[in-house]
């Protein structure tokens, strides 16, 4: 896991005030020198979900009693679990919150030595011209100007920073489906945007200053470009594990068609359901990784 920043070099200790830690803790590389994957997913609860999923799907060895501890107890910022070589963590709600955790845990990593580390994000979308449910793997992640790239103010001064995504661990996980699945799991590009309401061309936010043929007119210029799936954090992940030379992909279920609707209107017990869909996805493609290993 790579840097792009000298001054770390020359730093005798690093406090990662979002995450509650820091490298003069006790044991602080022994606890993520092992690790292999990071798991983030939006919310405190789908992480734990996750994370008590790989406990009971990946055979990890646990002493009777075990009980899933989070890492970043000195904080209510975010959480993190560590099963094995898989650690569990939360984003938030978009690229602020996402790039902060980013950037927190890949010097995490680049501390403690860890090497070969994958990154998935699994999370939830609004669907563009696919049925509900469908799991979206994002080949490029694009901003809301459709872009492949993230711009943001440095300096004063406006920065483009190039996105990619793994190609290879893609494909992967685009063959991790099963005839038994009630879903399909499909490739697409993913917009990014700033903001969950005009920003994704909904009509019910506190504002909208566009009409309803206008949202329909930049959908479907959308889909023709081949934008699949919408959310909010597809381009830290895509910018920042680049960056760090880690390979990216970005997993994520949609939990409507946007051409059709704006307001998630699915029952509770559905939306749980199809959250669990990409961590299906990533937990069979971690498991057949580590046969491998
Ligand atoms: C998907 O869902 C969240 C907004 O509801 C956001 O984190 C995202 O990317
Ligand atoms: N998350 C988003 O960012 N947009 C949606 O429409 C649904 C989930």
């Amino acid at each position: 896991v790579q840097v792009r920043n000298d001054f770390l070099r020359d730093q005798k200790a690093d406090t990662f005030h979002h995450l509650g830690l820091s490298t003069k803790m006790k044991h602080f590389n022994e606890t993520f020198s092992d690790l292999k994957y990071v798991c983030f997913s939006g919310s405190q609860g789908r992480v734990y979900n996750m994370a008590d999923r790989l406990l009971n799907e990946l055979n990890i060895s646990k002493p009777i009693g075990f009980q899933l501890a989070n890492i970043c107890k000195n904080t209510d910022r975010y959480v993190m679990y560590k099963v094995g070589p898989v650690l569990c963590v939360n984003h938030g709600i978009g690229i602020s919150s996402s790039s902060v955790v980013l950037n927190e845990i890949i010097k995490v990593l680049y501390y403690s030595n860890a090497t070969d580390v994958s990154m998935f994000r699994i999370g939830t979308s609004g669907g563009i011209g696919i049925s509900a449910g469908t799991v979206v793997i994002t080949s490029v992640a694009v901003d809301g100007l459709l872009r492949p790239f993230l711009e943001v103010p440095i300096l004063g001064e406006l920065v483009k920073i190039p996105s990619s995504l793994s190609v290879s661990q893609n494909e992967k996980l685009l063959k991790c489906g099963d005839p038994s699945d009630d879903f399909q799991i499909i490739p697409g590009k993913t917009m990014c945007s700033w903001d969950f309401y005009e920003g994704q061309a909904r009509l019910d936010g506190a504002r909208c200053e566009f009409n309803m043929e206008k949202k329909q007119a930049f959908l479907k210029k959308a889909y023709d470009d081949g934008v699949r799936n919408v959310e909010m954090e597809s381009l830290t992940f895509a910018t920042m594990c680049c960056q760090a030379g880690i390979s990216a992909s970005v997993i994520c279920v949609t939990l409507l068609n946007r051409f059709e609707t704006d307001q998630i209107t699915v029952s509770e017990d559905c939306l749980r359901e199809w959250a669990h869909r990409p961590m299906t996805v990533v937990i069979r493609h971690i498991r057949s990784q580590l046969c491998k290993r």
